[in-house]
């Protein structure tokens, strides 16, 4: 027997932790974090862990699948699935046209950096400009509130020079999201409070996170633009804004100052449910430190009023100055992709919405942070020309994320076509006419280009370092199996229907370098060649990442902020007409006064360690924990409602009604019930039945995309849900 241990990456999540595997006769069979690895430092998650189970998994997927006119699954030839649906996919957009047919790209789809380029160019390629992804049922706002907002040719301040940040629904401790850099973020913590750095939280919840905060606020969720309005008040009010910087670069002061007016301390704690003190405090902390970011996460953006929100979030980064300045080092310049010509001026405001492709529901266009998947059910769904037939699942699981799960899933029955690319017969592979079976991270190459591309996300988002690695695919998929890496069923599927595709870079700043690269459409390409188009303008090249099969940081050349061009005029919005319109109408009234009457409590969304959406809880080590995804309430709640841990509950908002399991949890405000989504299958309309313990329950069945969401992003509410609870009857 043959033993050696080889470096690589994990792709289960977006956090890439640098990480050694065992291997016997070439199988993996052990996997643990690189504590030489810089950046790491040998971090690695329970998720982690379970790599190799993961890989080797009973259910994993190892042919790709035909369903039968009975709704059964039969394994095909990859070949022979290919043949098939190139010929329906051919067949639909001759009959209907291309934008019949459309793509949604879930959380996987980023796990191999291929994926995306060679899709993208399958889409130009068939004509159809109808390719949605999950970062809209994400935090959408964040994108839309940067194109309000305008942007800053440097980065924002660096975490490792922070002296506070401020962290709004966000949970980086369990989720690796932002807030703190990626790669480590309970050892950057550490070291940034040992070295005084003062951490705000708000979260209606006593998180992992908040636990070490200096402040924490335990608001009611979904009032997040009116607190950040209000520290944007007392930050204003008392001049501990950045004056000259504002001066200098930002419109829309005025404006952001009238619009915030009417939200006083006092009001903002009598609707968030604060004290007012803490609301004064928390601003005198952010704005009297002088360096740090604000962040958020999912929580306030799936509050409704997510691109308000994330508008005043950046606007409160930007009146207080916290971007680079003319001189100041780069800590992050990117490594994967092309240099970063930071600048300290401003590029202004660009088209949120109103471009692309016309939606037919509620007026939908493509927007900056892509075509709004909340949508695309009804465009499923309504009867007409250019209604959507085929559709093709990238790494995603619509009838688990989207929300509105019963809209869902009699869109995706109602489909022509529906393929799923997945490595397990998830909620809507068992609704997919094709299941075509991937290779698994473990056998497949990779560069952490899209890791990179996380830095223009959001503030407070990416590595802390201009870091990088690659690793080759470190196993052979199991024997008698027949595989494809996601990009290659595409490629295959243009060979087929004659598509010529071309690749594209994007930079960090502004549209693709370069004129795209055509693909050779005789012979295969491999990965590695694929990523070599990818990184050909990179800051630091495919050759020189190679030679760091560990990872690396590589600062050199160091890169610096360059002063303002001479006759630059850009400058940022804080006083945006829309934002500030839809400001003055949040104050007309609470949150709470507008929901309906008869739902007492509000379901919030949060993420567990042992779960990533709808993947990584059929892992051995993480089942053992529970399949379900526990309905957490305040000890005081859960008794002023007669009920006890372990009951089985109704859970029912105005739109549906699911079960689920009661647990005690008194980090939570009371009030609430917390629970994360992506659970439940495709199990029916809520019975009392096993299936709550095994398959846990699905949050997003509760959420209607037809009312109440954000009028520019398109998102529902998929936390901050009124409900009301009740103990089932078997
Ligand atoms: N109520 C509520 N709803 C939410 C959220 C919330 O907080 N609350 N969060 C939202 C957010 S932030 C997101 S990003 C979306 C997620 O939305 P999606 O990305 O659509 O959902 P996932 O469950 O992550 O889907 C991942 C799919 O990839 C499959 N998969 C696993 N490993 C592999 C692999 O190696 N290769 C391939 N090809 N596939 C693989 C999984 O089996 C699964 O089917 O959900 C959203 N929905
Ligand atoms: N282990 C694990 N890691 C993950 C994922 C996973 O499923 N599991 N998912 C990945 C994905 S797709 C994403 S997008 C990221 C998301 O990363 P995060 O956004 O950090 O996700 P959460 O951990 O759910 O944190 C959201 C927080 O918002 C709080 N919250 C809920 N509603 C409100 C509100 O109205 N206002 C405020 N202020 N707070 C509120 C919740 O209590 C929770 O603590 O995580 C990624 N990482
Ligand atoms: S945080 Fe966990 S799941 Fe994510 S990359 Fe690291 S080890 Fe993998
Ligand atoms: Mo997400």
């Amino acid at each position: 027997m043959t033993h050696e241990t080889r470096p690589s990456y994990c792709r289960f999540c977006f956090n890439a932790c640098a990480m050694l595997v065992d291997l016997e006769d070439g199988k993996p069979v052990a996997v643990r974090g690189d504590r030489s690895n810089p950046v790491y430092q040998g971090y690695f998650c329970v998720k982690g862990q379970q790599l190799v189970e993961a890989w080797r998994h009973p259910e994993r997927l190892l042919r790709s699948q035909k369903r039968d006119d009975n709704g059964r699954h039969a394994p095909i030839a990859s070949d022979a699935a290919c043949d098939e649906i190139a010929q329906k996919l051919t067949e639909i957009r001759e009959r209907y046209g291309p934008r019949s047919i459309a793509l949604y790209s879930g959380t996987f789809s980023t796990a191999n950096p291929a994926s995306g380029a060679v899709v993208t160019a399958w889409m130009k390629a068939l004509g159809s400009r109808m390719a949605f992804n999950s970062n809209t049922i994400d935090q959408p706002g964040k994108a839309l509130a940067q194109a309000l907002h305008g942007m800053w040719m440097a980065p924002f301040q660096d975490f490792a020079t922070s002296r506070v940040a401020l962290l709004i629904g966000v949970n980086p401790l369990v989720a690796m999201s932002g807030g703190i850099p990626q790669g480590n973020p309970g050892r950057f913590l550490s070291d940034a409070l040992a070295r005084g750095m003062q951490l705000i939280v708000i979260d209606p919840r006593r998180t992992e996170t908040a636990r070490r905060a200096t402040l924490h606020l335990q608001p009611r969720p979904g009032e997040d633009a009116a607190i950040v309005a209000g520290l944007l008040r007392v930050i204003l009010e008392e001049g501990l804004h950045d004056a000259d910087f504002c001066e200098e670069n930002v419109d829309g002061l005025d404006a952001l100052r009238a619009a915030v007016d009417p939200f006083t301390p006092d009001v903002v704690a009598s609707r968030a449910g604060v004290p007012a003190e803490q609301i004064v405090q928390a601003a005198r902390i952010f704005a009297g430190a002088g360096r740090g970011v604000a962040t958020a996460g999912t929580g306030p953006n799936m509050s409704g009023n997510g691109t308000l929100f994330e508008y005043l979030l950046l606007s409160l980064n930007t009146v207080c100055g916290r971007w680079l300045r003319e001189g100041e080092r780069v800590a992050n310049p990117g490594t994967v992709v092309p240099p970063f010509p930071a600048i300290a001026q401003a590029m202004g405001p660009w088209p949120a919405w109103g471009f692309g492709e016309k939606l037919r529901v509620r007026g939908f266009t493509n927007t900056a942070a892509g075509m709004p998947t909340t949508v695309l059910a009804d465009e499923i769904l309504l009867e007409g020309d250019g209604r959507v037939r085929a559709l093709i699942n990238l790494g995603g699981n619509p009838v688990a994320a989207w929300p509105d799960q019963r809209k869902t899933i009699a869109a995706m029955k109602k489909l022509d076509l529906l393929v799923q690319i997945d490595i397990k017969m998830s909620a809507t592979a068992k609704l997919a006419d094709y299941v075509i079976a991937p290779k698994h991270s473990l056998e497949m190459a990779g560069i952490t280009l899209n890791q990179d591309y996380l830095a223009l996300y959001g503030v407070g988002f990416g590595y802390p370092e201009a870091y990088g690695q690659y690793t080759p695919a470190i196993t052979e998929p199991p024997e008698g199996s027949d595989l494809l890496e996601e990009w290659e069923f595409f490629y295959e599927l243009a060979k087929r229907m004659e598509l010529p595709l071309a690749l594209r870079q994007m930079g960090l700043v502004g549209p693709a370098k370069g004129e795209p690269v055509p693909l050779d459409m005789e012979l295969k390409p491999t990965s590695e060649e694929i990523f070599a188009i990818l990184m050909r303008d990179a800051r630091i090249s495919f050759e020189e990442l190679k030679r760091h099969p560990h990872g690396a940081v590589f600062p050199d050349p160091p890169v610096f902020v360059a002063p303002r061009q001479e006759g630059w005029e850009g400058r940022l919005a804080v006083g945006s007409g829309e934002m500030m319109e839809a400001l003055a109408k949040l104050a007309e009234r609470p949150r709470a006064a507008s929901d309906p009457e008869g739902y007492p409590l509000r379901l919030i969304s949060r993420r567990m360690m042992n779960a990533y959406n709808s993947s990584a809880r059929d892992l051995p080590a993480l089942r053992a924990k529970g399949r379900h995804n526990p309905a957490f309430v305040h000890p005081d709640t859960l008794a002023s409602l007669g009920l006890a841990p372990g009951d089985v509950v109704e859970i029912a908002s105005d739109h549906a009604s699911i079960l689920g399991v009661v647990e005690a949890d008194a980090t939570l405000r009371p009030g609430l019930v917390s629970m994360s989504h992506a659970f439940g299958d495709v199990a029916p309309d809520a019975t009392y039945d096993d299936a709550v313990h095994e398959v846990g329950s699905n949050t997003g069945r509760l959420t209607s995309v037809e009312r109440d969401y954000d009028p520019f992003s398109g998102l529902p509410r998929m936390s901050d849900i009124p409900v009301r609870m009740v103990r089932a009857t078997p």
